[in-house]
């Protein structure tokens, strides 16, 4: 029995992770129509959040100019590497206008097997041909492991919706920058021994996560399966990234502490007591959950992929 559930876990799973590769860009859903997350960005805020094609991915630059982090999934989804030779970019798009780069190498974390986000280690760096020029920010990495409980900002191109629909897929095709909050719950290690999900490869301490919340205890996601974690969310601020979700940055005091790399119904984890507010496992509604990668974690990684700078 224990298998049979193991098994049917897994092939959701592996059914999220074929919807990822189809929905990759997709990210900030705001809680209300009244939200301010609703409206684009002004095009100085975040200058250093790019646009990333053809992978339809965000990047955020670090410091020095010449790297960019994102998500390695943007890279290798489902053990599919981009072709060799494919012409990746990244747009910034400032008041001045856009400034497109080619990206001229990328490094996956070598731990990124290609499959399952939820066990961690997505997370990859794009080298750029040149340094991006004076008009575009750039952001340290977070080195700072208190980020549970802390708010962070969420930014990201790509589809926007609300919290009791979920994202809308006619939405967004220019691509605009969005931007949002929401609160990390806790460590993807809570995951480990909780959950009928086979977890066994979970990297421990290389997650935060994070739920979409209404207000309700109903639909606290992270509340329902964890009373220690009960956080009825931001109100109006409250934004997710749905799944599919492309490696853009959550910023915590200006740094960059987590990177997008899945979202999905908690009943992808649990078989009961389920707070998304609808059916669809993977549309970024209220009472989902989030994973970011953590930065923090990867750290000494990012430094020595880009030399410290
Ligand atoms: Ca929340
Ligand atoms: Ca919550
Ligand atoms: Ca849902």
């Amino acid at each position: 029995m224990k298998s049979a559930i193991k098994i049917l876990l897994m092939t959701v799973l592996t059914v999220l992770l074929v919807l990822e590769a189809a929905e990759a860009g997709r990210s900030i859903i705001s809680a209300f129509a009244d939200s301010s997350s609703r409206k684009p960005l002004a095009l100085e805020r975040y200058t250093g959040v790019a646009y990333l094609e053809p992978v339809q991915c965000t990047g955020s630059v670090l410091t020095g100019g010449l790297y960019v982090i994102t998500a390695a999934h943007c890279l290798n989804e489902g053990g599919v590497k981009i072709p060799a030779g494919t012409a990746v970019t990244a747009t910034f798009k400032v008041p001045s206008g856009q400034v497109t780069i080619p990206v001229s190498n990328y490094y996956i974390h070598p731990g990124w097997t290609g499959y399952e986000s939820e066990v961690g280690n997505d997370i990859a760096i794009l080298k750029l041909k040149r340094i991006a020029p004076p008009s575009v920010e750039q952001y340290e990495i977070n080195r700072n492991k208190n980020e549970v409980g802390q708010l962070f900002t969420k930014v990201g191109y790509g589809y926007i919706g609300l919290g009791n629909k979920g994202q809308n897929e006619n939405s967004n095709s220019e691509a605009k920058r969005y931007a949002g909050q929401n609160r990390y719950d806790g460590l993807g290690d809570i995951f480990k021994s909780s959950t009928e999900s086979d977890m066994s490869e979970l990297v421990l301490g290389s997650q935060l996560i994070f739920d979409f919340d209404d207000g309700t205890a109903e639909h606290d996601s992270l509340g329902r399966h964890f009373p220690k974690l009960a956080d009825r969310g931001l109100g109006k601020n409250e934004i997710a990234t749905a799944s599919g979700d492309s490696g853009g940055p959550s910023f915590v005091d200006g740094k960059i502490a987590g990177i997008s790399s899945w979202g999905y119904s908690d009943r992808g984890f649990f078989k009961t007591n389920i707070g998304d507010i609808d059916k669809i496992d993977d549309n970024g509604s209220f009472g989902e959950i989030s994973g970011d990668t953590r930065v923090s974690f990867y750290a000494s990684w990012i430094d020595k992929v880009t030399g410290g700078r």
